[in-house]
This record gives structure tokens, C-alpha cells and sequence, in this order.
């Protein structure tokens, strides 16, 4: 099967030209001055589907690294299966996830990792890797993160929060770390003070302070800047590098900037919900509504600029990515056992089908570039995470996961109603980003040269998704 993209921009990191994309199967085989002729035979005539992209971008398939598909959390499980999670990331764009396997304190590393591949096999409409959670760091953890190497699992994420869940202690942190700055993978760390936190929450509901406004002024950015300096100076002193998932204060990209600007193999990830949303007009809505918003590193106020500095980071490059941490829970019957009790609600946002729209909004506002857009999306999610060549770039070679993107479109975020056009697909109740309008629009997507999403139609399948093998990042020597 032979398709040909022809007129379209297309758009990588390093810059953006008009030219036609040739698919040969599941992979480009080459990017053309527009109208070209190839060994003399013309290209169009030779192909088995020409898709016209005259005016609209031709860019790689999001990467969203950062996913929680029918994750246990928070006594519930969120409601994205990865039959539906990847299914509403593939409308928005993303071609790519990267999801993580979890461990409870006690459970098996590769028993769980097992468990999570069956999971995911013949569910996902897109391809999928995974990272791996360790909370408590057992001496098995250790031997089966080299295991787990040779699966295509190169990061492993560690909690500084969430005591009794996830939280590993400082030690613990340490020996992943060593183990991790022998074998090459990246530590990913969840970076909050959890006991300054969990004191706070204590106090606040003692003293009546229930409301989900109170999510947020428990979990204060003094809690995020400290433990982000402390993940640092753990990775320093062990030599492990280092990536810092959802961060939200602006001082804690500040420890990251500075670390990097020492040399250290520090990186930061964002969320959109950190460069959009805030405490004051989401978790601080009136009565339960906050409860939509809950989500840790939580939204951080609007007055004390997080927001602007976040975009800022994101041009200069001290916080190098945008995923979702999409987690997402339903209103009723999920967020709603926190009323009465802001520490009971579930915390997550779902906005992995918004998220290459809500960054190209970005581009339309001029808070980033076009050829950042797609670098903060898609290109450094692969380089970070051992994927890129196949993933992240449209070039010769590469798999083709190609988004045609209509920059003359639009889109409009609402409630998931039935009966009208849906305009999420995501299982959820509701929206986190109801109201939002976009610029823009996703027209076509291709994941390995199948189409799958067309004219406002998803004609892809369950099980098309492929588990990634991914390699060590490619940002270390
Ligand atoms: N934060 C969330 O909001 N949900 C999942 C886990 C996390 O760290
Ligand atoms: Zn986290
Ligand atoms: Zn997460």
C-alpha cells in the first residue's frame, strides 16, 4: 500500500517546507520538492491513495509520554481504558503514548509489568510503550530494572509523595538512582514534599477547610520547589539522570534551569493544564466544580504568574516537553467521593485527545513557535525516551504516524453530550477544558501509514497499537 501526502507544509523541529510525503507501507520512504517525478515515473499516478494537504501542516503523530490509562489510584481506577484512552488520543493527533506500568509497595516489578502488557495487548488504537513505577525499591526492583531494560522499559518513575502509596524515602530514591546511573535509564520523579503535604491536608480538613480550593493551597509550590531540589541533588550525588514530570511552579523550573545550567542531565515536563488553567478561576469554582481540576503538581494561581513563566520556559528551553499526565475521572460516582472531603477526590485531568490542539493554540497566540510546537510534542518526547528516527521526525525511514493539521479549522471544546457531535472521546462526564476554542484542527491521522482518523471520522481499530521497544534517551553520551 503506497500513499502519497502531496502539497502540504510539512513541519518538523528543524524547520518547515512545502513538500509531498511518500509512504511505502507502514514507512516513509521519502519527502519531495512538491510535484516531483521519481526515476522519471510520476509519483501520483503510482500510488494507491493520494491525500491532498494544500494548506494545512503535515506534521510527525503526537507523543504523549505521560499517560495513566485504567490506572488504580485514589480507590477508583480511571476511566480510560487503553482501548478508549488511545482511541480519543488518536482524534486529537497523538499517535504515540508512553503509560506507566505501576508497583505497590510489596507487589513484584515484573509481575506487574506483566500484568500492565496484558492490559494493553490488542486494546490500543496507537502505539504504546511504558514506563515503570517503583515506589518501594527492593532489591528485586533493582535486578528487575536491568530486566526491564531489555523489554524497551528505559525510565522508571519514583514518587516524593503520596506516603503509603507510592512515596519511596530518600534512601530508596538513592539506590534506584545508582542503579540507573549504571544502566543508563532516566529516573522520572513525581516531586512534592508528601509529608509537608500530608500535614497540611490534615490540618486544613480540621479545620473545616474541605472544599477542592484546598487541594491546592495544601500542596504549595515551597512543597514542589523543595523536594525538586532535593531529586537533584540526589541525582547529582548519584550521577543518575534526571526528569521531572508535571511541574507547575515556576520556582521549581527555576531549580530545574539552574541545574541544568550547572551541566546536570536535568529535564522538565509540563502539562497544558499548567500553562492554561489556574488555582483561582478552576480549583477555586464555585461549590464541588473545583473537584473537575483536582490533579497533583495542582494548578497553580494565575497572580503569581506560573502560567506566563511556564511558556516562557517552554520557549527558552528550560522545561524541554508538554505531556497530559492524562488520569482522568468521571464527576459522578469517581471525583464525587471527595465532597465533604477535598483529600477523597481522585486526582487527574484527562486531556490526551486536547493536547496537540491546546499547543497549537500556543502557536496561534504566539507563546511558541510552530516548529517548537511540534518539537515540544512529538520530537523531544521521542528523543527523551529512545523512540526517535522511528517516531518524532518526518523524514525517510521514519514510521509513518503523519497528522494533516488544518491551521484555517477549528475547533470547540465542550461537554461530551449526547446526541450532538461529541467533541471529546475520551470516558469521561465531563470536560476539563469545556469552553476552550482552538484555532485549529486535526483532519487527518495516519499511525504506520494506515489512515485512522478521517473527516471528523475515527476508521481505525482496536489492536492496530504496536508496544514500543523503546532505547535508552537520547539526550546522554
Ligand atoms: N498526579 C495526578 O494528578 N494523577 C495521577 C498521578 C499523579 O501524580
Ligand atoms: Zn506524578
Ligand atoms: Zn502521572
Amino acid at each position: 500500500m503506497k500513499t502519497l501526502i502531496k502539497n502540504g507544509m510539512v513541519v518538523n523541529s528543524t524547520g518547515t517546507v512545502s513538500a509531498d510525503v511518500l509512504i511505502d507501507g507502514e514507512t516513509i520512504t521519502a519527502v519531495l520538492a512538491p510535484g516531483s517525478t521519481l526515476l522519471g515515473f510520476d509519483i501520483e499516478s503510482n500510488v494507491d491513495t493520494v491525500i491532498d494537504a494544500d494548506g494545512k501542516y503535515v506534521i510527525p503523530g503526537g507523543i504523549d509520554a505521560h499517560t495513566h490509562m485504567q490506572m488504580p489510584f485514589g480507590g477508583t481506577e480511571a476511566s480510560d481504558t487503553f482501548e478508549t484512552g488511545t482511541r480519543a488520543a488518536a482524534w486529537g493527533g497523538t499517535t504515540s503514548i508512553v503509560d506507566f506500568v505501576v508497583q505497590y509497595a510489596g507487589e513484584s516489578v515484573l509481575d506487574q509489568y506483566a500484568l500492565w502488557q496484558q492490559k494493553a495487548a490488542s486494546n490500543c488504537a496507537i502505539d504504546y510503550g511504558f514506563h515503570q513505577i517503583l515506589s518501594d525499591v527492593q532489591d528485586s526492583s533493582l535486578i528487575a530494572m536491568d530486566e526491564l531494560l531489555k523489554e524497551g522499559v528505559s525510565s522508571f518513575k519514583l514518587f516524593m509523595a503520596y506516603k503509603g502509596v507510592f512515596l519511596s524515602d530518600d534512601g530508596q530514591i538513592t539506590k534506584a538512582m545508582q542503579k540507573a546511573a549504571t544502566n543508563g535509564s532516566m529516573i522520572m520523579m513525581h516531586a512534592e514534599n508528601g509529608s509537608v503535604i500530608d500535614l497540611l491536608v490534615q490540618q486544613a480538613i480540621a479545620a473545616g477547610n474541605t472544599s477542592p480550593l484546598y487541594h491546592g493551597l495544601t500542596r504549595p509550590w515551597q512543597a514542589e520547589e523543595e523536594a525538586t531540589h532535593r531529586a537533584i541533588m540526589l541525582a547529582n550525588l548519584t550521577g543518575a539522570p534526571l526528569y521531572v514530570v508535571h511541574v507547575s511552579a515556576k520556582q521549581a523550573v527555576a531549580q530545574i534551569a539552574a541545574a541544568r545550567d550547572n551541566g546536570q542531565n536535568v529535564f522538565g515536563e509540563t502539562c497544558p493544564q499548567y500553562l492554561y488553567l489556574s488555582l483561582e478561576e478552576n480549583l477555586g469554582a464555585p461549590g464541588f466544580e473545583g473537584a473537575k481540576w483536582v490533579c497533583s503538581t495542582p494548578l497553580r494561581s494565575k497572580a503569581e504568574g506560573h502560567q506566563h513563566h511556564m511558556w516562557q520556559a517552554l520557549r527558552t528551553n528550560d522545561i524541554q516537553m508538554v505531556s497530559t499526565d492524562h488520569c482522568p475521572f468521571c464527576m459522578k460516582g469517581q471525583k464525587d467521593m471527595g465532597i465533604g472531603d477535598f483529600s477523597k477526590i481522585p486526582n487527574g485531568i484527562g486531556s490526551v485527545e486536547h493536547r496537540m490542539d491546546l499547543l497549537y493554540q500556543g502557536v496561534v497566540e504566539s507563546n511558541i513557535s510552530l516548529e517548537r510546537w511540534v518539537e515540544v510534542t512529538s520530537t523531544t518526547p521521542a528523543r527523551m525516551f529512545g523512540m526517535y528516527g522511528k517516531k518524532g521526525v518526518i523524514q525517510p525511514g521514519a514510521d509513518a504516524d503523519v497528522v494533516i493539521y488544518d491551521p484555517h479549522g477549528h475547533t470547540s471544546i465542550g461537554m461530551p453530550e449526547e446526541g450532538r457531535t461529541k467533541t471529546h472521546h475520551m470516558n469521561m462526564d465531563y470536560s476539563a477544558w469545556e469552553g476552550y476554542e482552538i484555532d485549529g484542527h486535526v483532519d487527518t491521522v495516519l499511525s504506520r501509514g494506515k489512515v485512522i482518523v478521517d473527516n471528523n471520522e475515527y476508521i481505525g481499530a482496536k489492536g492496530d497499537g504496536r508496544y514500543l521497544k523503546r532505547s535508552l534517551s537520547q539526550y546522554l553520551i
